[in-house]
């Protein structure tokens, strides 16, 4: 998936209670693949509804800013940047993309289809942490940084707080910020959004278990697992959670950790936001970012902020 070592986070994770993993270990090749599944979904309606709104938006959000270079974190397939790439090409803004994942499995898969398509395009895949890594992307003119999907949702409050001001800080006056976010609403819909009748979700979630068997020698039965997806209202936040169904010692020779599971017991692997736009705004604002922008889709499931940085 990456070549940056795991470990430390992992250590971390699994000796705390509850115990939590880090989602970012879903995505090896087959986790990606696994997540493209799921947008396909019918409980899935996030990358539907966003989708929707580029459509409908991609034109006069590129006419905003008019972007020589496009950013975008944690950019997976791909797939939808494409109604932004070929924005800016109609609009003869820029074609340099830099794709930054922590996957180079979904970067090179990204690259091969774009390159197949778009022989303008000039394409800079990064693999690095979109916590950590987007300082070092060089600025080659107005930007536009792009982070979709809802996986703003995947960071907790504290990690957002860190994040957004990084993000100011990559753009200068005029670049933009084009941020997916999944909003709050009915919980029947969310909860099914990640428990999906197909199971796809459950192996999806399961999947972190096989990325640490392979990567770290452990030995976690990954059938002894169910899946279990909630929505914490107080945190507005769907927690996604592996549940073992049997007491078991688990070994990670590598990191030298044994770590104990009781029957019952839960490791938190991903908890994925849910937003309304009050709060979003006054995250951003605080961070040097106005929000100039707000596209929903018609069942205002979805929305997508366009931020500006504010200030000197
Ligand atoms: N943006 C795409 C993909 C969303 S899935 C879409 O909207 O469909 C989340 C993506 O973020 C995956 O490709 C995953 O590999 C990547 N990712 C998760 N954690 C990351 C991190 N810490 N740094 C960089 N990429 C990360
Ligand atoms: C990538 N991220 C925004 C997805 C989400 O909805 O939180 C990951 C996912 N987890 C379960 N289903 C999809």
């Amino acid at each position: 998936m990456t070549g940056t070592p795991i470990g430390d986070d992992i250590v971390a994770g699994l000796e705390a209670s509850p115990k939590w993993l880090p989602s970012k270990y879903f995505y090896d090749g087959r986790g990606s693949a696994l997540f493209e599944r799921i947008t396909r979904l019918p409980e899935y309606y996030l990358t539907r509804a966003e989708t929707a709104i580029l459509e409908s938006n991609a034109e006069s959000v590129v006419a905003r800013c008019r972007p020589e270079e496009l950013v975008e974190l944690g950019s997976g397939s791909s797939r939808k940047t494409r109604l932004l790439l070929e924005a800016m090409h109609r609009s003869g803004a820029g074609s340099r993309y830099v794709a930054l994942d922590v996957s180079d499995d979904a970067l090179r898969a990204a690259e091969e289809a774009l390159l197949a398509d778009y022989a303008w395009l000039e394409f800079a895949g990064v693999v690095g942490d979109f916590h950590t890594d987007l300082a070092a992307i060089p600025r080659r003119g107005p930007r536009l940084v792009a982070f979709l999907g809802s996986t703003i949702g995947n960071l907790d409050p504290a990690e957002r707080a860190t994040f957004f001001p990084q993000v100011r800080d990559a753009l200068q006056r005029g670049d933009a910020f084009l941020l997916g976010l999944d909003l709050v609403k009915d919980v029947g819909v969310l909860e099914e959004a990640y428990d999906d009748a197909a199971g796809i979700t459950a192996e999806f979630n399961r999947n972190i278990l096989a990325v640490l068997n392979r990567e770290l020698d452990a030995d976690f039965p990954i059938d002894a697992f169910d899946h279990v997806a909630v929505f914490d209202k107080v945190s507005s936040w769907i927690e996604m959670r592996l549940r073992a169904t049997r007491d078991m010692v688990v070994t990670l020779p590598p990191l030298d950790l044994r770590v104990t599971l009781l029957a019952g017991e839960e490791i938190r692997t991903e908890i994925s936001c849910k937003f309304t736009r009050e709060q979003i705004e006054a995250e951003l604002v605080s961070a040097g970012l106005g929000v100039e922008g707000w596209m929903t889709d018609g069942e205002q499931r979805f929305a997508i902020a366009l931020a500006m940085p504010v200030g000197p």
